[in-house]
């Protein structure tokens, strides 16, 4: 007997979407016993591959990896007839895919919902469809893909031409015939290229209005790639577990080969190699840094650039066809068949937007700043409202009656982007701080299900009944989003990975840039603790097990991670002279720094001998004086010299505009306690002394050091302050050595695995003085008078060992009245922020030291 309708249908799941995601979510589901409702606004299964209908739609990952993995049986049943399916081949596949599972018994189609609320006594979603439908449920889901609500046509005019508009994403079924009309295709992203060949057959005149030239490779579609059939013939599971731990989704053998210091002929060969093969990954592959270094980037794009202007015949239209304000990949690259060369057709004309901007669609047609065009259709493939759009035009409002959209007005906030705080028992599959866009799809699409299922089904074991990021932990993963994101080139590009293609859409990177491979070992080690960053609560149960995931800077990670792999000896088992002799090979390897002025090297006249300086001169005229800076290296008192430190001095050099002199003190065991200290003492008197032969104005001198060196130049101020000179106008102390107490908490935390250990710091000090001598302040600077000291910036890093002893310092010497600007280095180890070129997360800190060293003296 049918309910009446004014009792709303009891489901434990609302899934809302039947795309690759949906279906999936749903058959997971079933297999739990839950009961499900999928609402799906179309008239069938399909999601993107329902809507996307227009001439030329294919994916743009090879089918043999676009494709379910989870079950096996349907791998065998279904063949690919492409490398690259059309759409009406995908949408098929998910129909037999909906068939074989019988999935359409729990799909509502034309069914959209209009409305969700939280209902916070009930502890169930009300959800409302345009049908007037009500349903509760215990869980809602939104699968509603990252790429399905079409931005709407934001060009003056646009609801007035009286001809046929068509828009990619919203093609006729029924298809359409352009034969002998008159075309305009508005936008050059992934649909425009596929479909501007494929229109230019029919039409009697194509127009395309470019704004941004896109880099596009060409697919070579064709059979299947018999390398990736061969893999998955020999052993299928295998090869989707390294899709599953690959990068973007699809195995490959990522590159280790930099740009900058390859050969032009592996460059070229790579580059060939890249282009003839035809896939995405591959061409995103040239180059282990072609993401992060723009150097390397240009290359690959110069290298695109070239093969353009090598198939299209008119010079003019080449070079509009060429990308030239965004680095490779940091605006979805397209795959195309013949697009360049639909160009050299008679009847296709390029249109740069650049050069003549629409001024407003007409009934007729288009008018630009230079010239009116008639059209009988016009074709939008001007994208989508990227990754956010779909879920919050689904009006959800969570416990406190806040909308998804009111919480996101300035950008995106989640938790694995799975979830957002205030939303008790909403998940969204691929949902922004996700890989989604970036990867695979169906790859990201299975882990994101698994995940989901997993988390319902230990919900379900463990009777509990809602579960809710926490603020904190929603956070971090937003910080970490935007941590990964900030080292690679992509926040440079007006794309819409950054909201840039919708008027008024913040600016904020919406997928998770960290790989898929990263991003699943995250989502399963907060399942593994106990769902970290999650409040769960059941009948008598709240359980909050609260922290944050990834708190490291991604390349301080990546760093690590290759030092580990290395197999570096740990230091304190090697001798003093072993263990300076590992570290000389390793700086070999380093990029330099940047460059210059001038680099000298020289001798100062030390308490008991002279001692090696290194100096740096700024770039710019070489006659003027500078401030001074004198710099003392790390090395815990026994490792460290001129070299060592190089690479930091000259970008210390090039930020702050002083001239750096970087002084090599007498190190232990040969010489102990206190003679590191005194020469630095001895060097920054002869500095003062000597101020203008090294190019510093008088009396406008600091100091400066890093770890030990830090030691040694706040002992150096201690001591000028006691011997009445000299003047010294700052200090500035990157993770130092202030006191030899190893109890404080960051000892605990990050005395081990963080490069700096507590086995290293104990050996530093017993190489350097007698336990004794290690409360003495010419040892311990926290010891000492910090009345009348110079003003300090003091860098503390969040895994390092001698954290809190630095940030002790900088409260005791705001205490003794000194002014303190202290720097956290927020994801960094005690020596990462040092790495100059290789950790680019350290640029913006060394950015704002280089900002403390120039406020040290006066403005000149
Ligand atoms: P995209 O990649 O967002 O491309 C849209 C295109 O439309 C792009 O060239 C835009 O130029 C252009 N556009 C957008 N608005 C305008 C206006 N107002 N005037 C002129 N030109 C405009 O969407 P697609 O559908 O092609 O592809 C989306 C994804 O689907 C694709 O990346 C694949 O992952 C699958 P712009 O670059 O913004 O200057």
């Amino acid at each position: 007997m049918n309910k009446p309708a004014s009792v709303p249908e009891q489901f434990d799941v609302v899934v809302a979407g039947a795309g690759f995601s949906g279906l999936y979510m749903l058959y997971r589901l079933r297999q739990l016993g839950l009961s499900v409702k999928v609402l799906e606004s179309a008239g069938d299964v399909g999601g993107t591959w329902y809507w996307n209908r227009y001439p030329g739609a294919r994916c743009d990952i090879p089918t043999t990896d676009y494709t379910y993995s989870f079950d096996p049986e349907l791998e065998k049943e279904w063949t690919w007839s492409e490398k690259y399916a059309t759409q009406p081949e995908i949408l098929e596949y998910l129909r037999f895919v909906a068939d074989r599972h019988g999935l359409r018994s729990d799909i509502e189609f034309s069914a959209t919902v209009t409305s969700a609320r939280w209902d916070e006594p009930e502890k169930r979603w009300r959800i409302t469809t345009d049908g007037g439908q009500e349903i509760r449920c215990r869980y809602y889901i939104m699968a509603t893909g990252c790429l399905s609500m079409p931005k709407s046509p934001d060009i003056e005019g646009a609801g007035r031409f009286a001809g046929q508009v068509y828009f990619t994403s919203r093609w006729p079924h029924e298809g359409v015939d352009l034969t002998g009309q008159r075309v305009a295709v508005i936008g050059t992203g992934s649909s425009g290229i596929q479909s501007i060949p494929l229109i230019a057959r029919q039409a009697r005149r194509l127009t395309v209005f470019q704004r941004t030239p896109n880099f596009s490779i060409p697919a070579h579609n064709g059979p299947a790639p018999a390398d990736r059939l061969e893999r998955l013939a020999e052993d299928r599971d295998e090869y989707r577990d390294a899709a599953r731990w690959s990068r973007g989704g699809v195995p490959i053998d990522p590159t280790d080969i930099l740009g900058g210091t390859a050969s032009e002929a592996v460059r070229r060969e790579r580059f060939e190699a890249a282009w003839a093969q035809g896939e995405l990954f591959g061409i995103l592959n040239v180059f282990a840094d072609q993401g992060v270094n723009p150097a390397a980037n240009d290359i690959v794009a110069e290298m695109i650039r070239e093969k353009i202007r090598s198939i299209v015949t008119d010079p003019g239209i080449a070079e509009a066809l060429c990308p030239k304000d965004h680095y490779f990949g940091t605006k979805r690259p397209c795959l195309d068949t013949g697009y360049f060369e639909t160009y050299d057709l008679p009847h296709v004309q390029l249109v740069d937007l650049r050069k003549q901007p629409i001024v407003s669609i007409t009934e007729e047609g288009i008018e630009t700043a230079d010239e009116s065009f008639g059209f009988d259709a016009i074709v939008y493939a001007t994208g989508f409202d990227a990754m956010t759009g779909a879920l919050v035009a689904a009006d959800a409002a969570g416990r406190d009656g806040v909308s998804l959209k009111e919480k996101w007005a300035a950008g995106p906030s989640t938790y694995l982007g799975l979830m957002t705080t205030g939303f008790p028992n909403f998940f969204m599959l691929t949902g922004p701080g996700s890989p989604s866009v970036l990867s695979n799809m169906t790859v990201s699409i299975e882990q994101h299900v698994d995940w989901v299922a997993g988390c319902l089904e230990n919900m379900r074991d463990e009777g509990l009944e809602t579960i809710e990021p926490t603020a904190l932990a929603e956070a971090g993963w937003n910080q970490h989003v935007q941590d990964c994101a900030a080292i690679t080139l992509h926040p440079t590009a007006n794309s819409w990975y950054m909201g840039a293609n919708v008027p008024g859409k913040p600016r904020v990177f919406l997928p998770y840039i960290g790989g898929v491979n990263a991003y699943r070992q995250a989502c399963d080690e907060v399942a593994a603790q106990g769902y970290l960053g999650f409040r769960l609560t059941g009948p008598g149960e709240d359980r909050c097990r609260d922290g944050v995931i990834r708190r490291m800077q991604p390349d301080v990670a990546m760093v690590l991670e290759f030092m580990a792999a290395a197999g570096m000896p740990p230091l304190e088992t090697l001798s003093a002279a072993d263990a300076r002799a590992l570290l000389a090979v390793t700086a070999e390897a380093r990029p330099p720094g940047p460059e210059v002025g001038e680099v000298t090297d020289g001798v100062i006249p030390g308490p008991s001998g002279h001692l090696p300086y290194r100096l740096y001169r700024p770039a710019g005229p070489s006659e003027g004086l500078r401030p001074l800076v004198m710099y003392f290296h790390g090395g815990g008192w026994v490792l460290g010299n001129l070299d060592s430190d190089d690479p930091l001095c000259r970008d210390l050099c090039a930020r702050s505009g002083a001239v750096v002199v970087s002084v090599n003190y007498r190190h232990a065991p040969e010489v102990r306690f206190p003679a590191a200290a005194l020469d630095a003492f001895a060097a920054v008197q002869w500095a003062d002394a000597n101020a203008i032969e090294l190019g510093g104005i008088p009396g406008q001198l600091a100091v400066a050091g890093w770890s030990a060196g830090a030691n040694v130049a706040a002992v150096a101020c201690q001591l000028a302050r006691g011997a009445e000179g000299p003047h010294i106008s700052g200090q500035l102390l990157v993770c130092p050595v202030v006191d030899s107490d190893m109890t404080r908490p960051s000892y605990t935390e990050n005395g081990d695995g963080y490069i700096l250990t507590t086995a290293l710091m104990r050996w530093f000090w017993d190489h350097y003085a007698d336990p004794a001598d290690r409360g003495d302040p010419r040892a311990a600077p926290l010891h000492g008078n910090l009345e009348g000291l110079p003003e300090a910036c003091i860098v503390t890093a969040d895994f390092d060992p001698l954290r809190d002893e630095g940030v002790a310092y900088a409260r005791a010497l705001e205490a003794a009245g000194v002014p303190v600007r202290l720097v956290r280095a927020r994801g960094h180890t005690h020596t990462s922020v040092t790495m100059v070129g290789v950790v680019i997360s350290g640029a913006p800190v060394r950015a704002e030291i280089g900002e403390a060293l120039g406020d040290f003296f006066p403005a000149p």
